[in-house]
């Protein structure tokens, strides 16, 4: 992260030849690894579709990288910008064409198994982490482009980031899908440490922050739709780290379902058909549904060193804690045993 903070702040075109370099050959690294992952998957997942739509997708873009010589010069950089600007957009819809693969698999009750389910949780988990680390080699690049420098900004990172405005902006997000849903929201109060700043990534915090905040809302509206009492957010800026809490009054979530919040698999949103239209559509938000929101969240904050935790007052609300550490002093590295569910033997395995 130091030295991406490093490389950024002066791109000259020595720097970018030197990123593009590593780049190129990064990404074609990455992007087989995740083919390989996609290709053995188990007899189980065989015929799901939205799983060979993926494995296409990062089939061409492998392609498309190796097509291309490392570059060697400016016209090699751009050569390479172009490509990437391609793959960014083609990549868009994978986040979804997954979700799509679980609801699918969800249908058919292939999930309903420990065993199953577990693997799946674990591919998952394994796939969004790549996600996050070619992605930002991916915006790393093109925003080192000219033209494309802004700032007080390296890269996708803010250096003086403030996470109070960015919980504002997803406060009225989140609020206004509520109003969709519920035709009223309630009020959202951002207050503490509202000045704390840090280096950071804006769009990975107002990710979390909106579904924080929707998950928020809709249970406070669920409990008391003619008056909902406000959901409250409190800042917090430390040396090391910057938190931030969402408390709301939807009632808590049950005991049964405090570990099940966490896993891709599992989505509160009943209506299957509903659910059905959504994955197919092009973008339109939701306010629940996809069942990634939290799991994505929590994966997000402990790429970057931080954390997610839930808690529930029976009958009360729930509040949530989420810490973000001042990049620069952690690597981003997450340890695997993390991100392994099972032990990786059993990944071979087709069960
Ligand atoms: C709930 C369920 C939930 C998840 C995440 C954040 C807040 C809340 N409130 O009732």
């Amino acid at each position: 992260m130091q030295e991406m903070l490093e490389f950024g702040k002066r791109p000259t075109p020595s720097v970018r030849l030197h990123v593009a370099k590593f780049v190129h050959r990064e990404l074609a690294i990455r992007y087989a690894v995740r083919i390989h992952e996609l290709q053995r998957l188990p007899q189980w997942c065989g015929d799901i579709a939205a799983f060979h739509e993926v494995q296409n997708i990062y089939l061409e873009s492998f392609r498309k990288l190796r097509h291309i010589p490392a570059p060697q010069d400016s016209n090699g950089v751009i050569e390479l910008t172009n490509l990437l600007e391609d793959i960014s957009q083609r990549h868009g819809v994978v986040l979804k064409r997954l979700a799509a693969a679980v609801h699918d698999l969800r249908k058919k009750g292939r999930i309903s198994s420990e065993a199953h389910s577990n693997y799946l949780e674990c591919f998952l988990d394994r796939n969004m982490t790549a996600r996050i680390g070619t992605l930002m080699l991916t915006q790393q690049h093109l925003s080192l482009q000219p033209g494309n420098h802004q700032y007080g900004w390296v890269g996708n990172i803010q250096l003086e980031c403030r996470p109070a405005n960015i919980c504002h902006t997803a406060a009225f997000y989140a609020r206004e899908l509520c109003e969709k849903e519920y035709g009223w929201a309630p009020e959202v109060q951002v207050h503490g440490d509202t000045d704390a700043q840090l280096a950071y990534f804006p769009a990975y915090i107002h990710y979390v922050m909106g579904e924080l905040l929707k998950n928020a809302v809709r249970a406070t509206m669920e409990r008391n739709p003619k008056d909902p009492p406000p959901v409250e957010v409190e800042i917090g800026g430390g040396d090391t780290e910057v938190g931030v809490c969402v408390r709301d009054h939807g009632g808590g979530i049950p005991r049964e379902l405090q570990e099940k919040v966490w896993q891709y698999s599992f989505t509160s949103v009943k209506q299957d058909d509903r659910l059905q239209n959504v994955l197919y559509e092009q973008d339109r938000p939701l306010l629940a549904g996809l069942g990634f929101g939290l799991p994505l969240s929590r994966l997000y904050a402990r790429y970057f060193g931080g954390d997610i935790q839930l808690n529930s007052l029976v009958n009360r609300g729930t509040s949530a804690y989420y810490q973000m550490n001042r990049l620069g002093e952690v690597s981003e590295a997450i340890p695997e045993y993390y991100l392994r569910k099972v032990p990786l033997k059993h990944d071979w395995k087709d069960e």
